[in-house]
């Protein structure tokens, strides 16, 4: 028996531009979506869940990923009411596996989720891609949020390129780059004004990362025991950018970082999502032999490929053509799946805004055509390697 990959798309919910019908052509047979309508802490009930499974049932899919299930600003930063927050956690966790959903994807980065400077940048192709521009970047941390501490974090030399791109930049820019960095990409459940962001910013300021990471200990010693109970597992998302943004800690954007995340809660349930866009931004991590070494925790792949350069700044290329080796990353997780039994769940990740996509409405990062084009390619390359293993 070969074991192969199961395919996977991310769907809003009702909302979401991409139907139903359009992702059950795209060929996949399962679901990742979450409740994005429950408020952040709240207890997602049965019924909430089995509804979203029937809607997914009635199209001839399973929803069988949940991401994210998002974890409370107050369990990150242990204050206010964050253990009824962790109560209601586990209770959405046995609410979950009530409904045989299992895979409950999470990610413990402060204030806000992926970060991107431009959303709609363009290709030589005229696809459209996501873009982290590490000048325009710095320029919005310290000329349009005026973060305090920020001139003491960069060179002297960052602050001048800042502020030379922060002068060249026309007032549709300011706004349009405000608006990135602080009005939620989706999956994000929070968005914010420059005030509000300021606060939610200031909250961290007695945090750094070694508290961040014991809080993502606590929790996670708090939420697996349950899991385990369930047969459920928790996979962490890595940090997007994987390092240090807006002064905020980050605890998830290595290879060592997981390790010790193990090393501190070894319940079979603390698990990994391994998401090869948000890793692959820094060269250090080798993220085939990341995927050998955690593989027996990886329940969930994220397939896409940045393509970084020497500035710091990336952008979302097409799937074979970023820093990402792909081909090898695959082989690495068919090679985990003969090696466990077990089907992993994978699933394009962001793709371009490409052909029909361009002009129309979609989630950031979540066209339909361009996460079609990532995953054909996927699909090709598991082809090749079923071909090869057969006897
Ligand atoms: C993003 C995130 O990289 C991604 O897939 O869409 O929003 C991701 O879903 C969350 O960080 C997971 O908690
Ligand atoms: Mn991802």
């Amino acid at each position: 028996m070969i074991y192969t990959m199961r395919q996977s798309w991310r769907w809003y919910g009702p909302n979401d531009p991409v139907p139903l019908d359009y992702i059950r052509q795209a060929g996949v047979t399962d679901i990742v979506t979450a409740l994005h309508h429950i408020p952040n802490g709240e207890v997602w009930t049965v019924e909430e869940i089995q509804k979203r499974k029937d809607e997914c049932a009635a199209k001839g899919l399973v929803w069988s990923v949940v991401e994210s299930v998002p974890v409370h600003e107050h369990i990150k930063t242990r204050e206010g009411d964050y253990l009824r927050y962790i109560e209601n956690y586990k209770q959405s966790i046995r609410n979950l596996a009530a409904c045989d959903i299992h895979c409950i994807t999470y990610n413990f980065m402060p204030v806000l989720d992926w970060t991107r400077t431009d959303l709609s940048w363009e290709m030589p192709d005229g696809s459209r891609a996501l873009r982290f521009e590490r000048d325009a970047f710095l320029a919005f941390d310290l000329f349009i949020l005026e973060r305090p501490a920020a001139f003491s974090e960069y060179t002297k030399e960052e602050i001048a390129r800042a502020e030379a791109r922060f002068k060249a930049m026309s007032p549709e820019e300011k706004q349009l780059i405000t608006r990135n960095m602080i009005a939620g990409l989706p999956g994000s459940e929070e968005s914010f004004t420059l005030d509000q962001f300021r606060a939610a910013l200031d909250r961290y300021k007695g945090v750094d990362a070694e508290t961040l990471r014991a809080n993502l200990i606590f929790f996670l010693q708090q939420v697996c025991p349950v899991c385990d109970e369930v047969g459920s597992r928790m996979v962490i998302h890595p940090d997007d950018p994987p390092y240090p943004i807006l002064g905020l800690p980050r605890v998830l954007s290595t290879a060592e970082d997981f390790r010790r995340l193990v090393a501190a809660v070894p319940n079979p349930s603390n698990g990994l999502n391994l998401c090869t866009g948000s890793f692959g931004v820094r060269a250090d991590n080798d993220l085939p032999a990341m995927m050998r070494e955690f593989g027996d925790r990886v329940d969930f792949v994220h397939l896409r490929a940045t393509k970084r350069n020497a500035l710091g700044d990336f952008y979302e290329a097409n799937l074979l053509e970023g820093d990402v080796p792909v081909y090898e990353m695959m082989k690495a997780v068919f090679e985990v799946e003969q090696k466990r039994g077990f089907r992993i769940f994978l699933r394009p990740d962001h793709g371009h805004q490409m052909c029909d996509d361009l002009g129309r409405r979609s989630n950031p990062g979540y066209s339909c055509y361009g996460r079609l084009r990532s995953l054909a390619e996927l699909r090709g390359i598991e082809h090749a390697l079923i071909a090869q293993a057969r006897p």
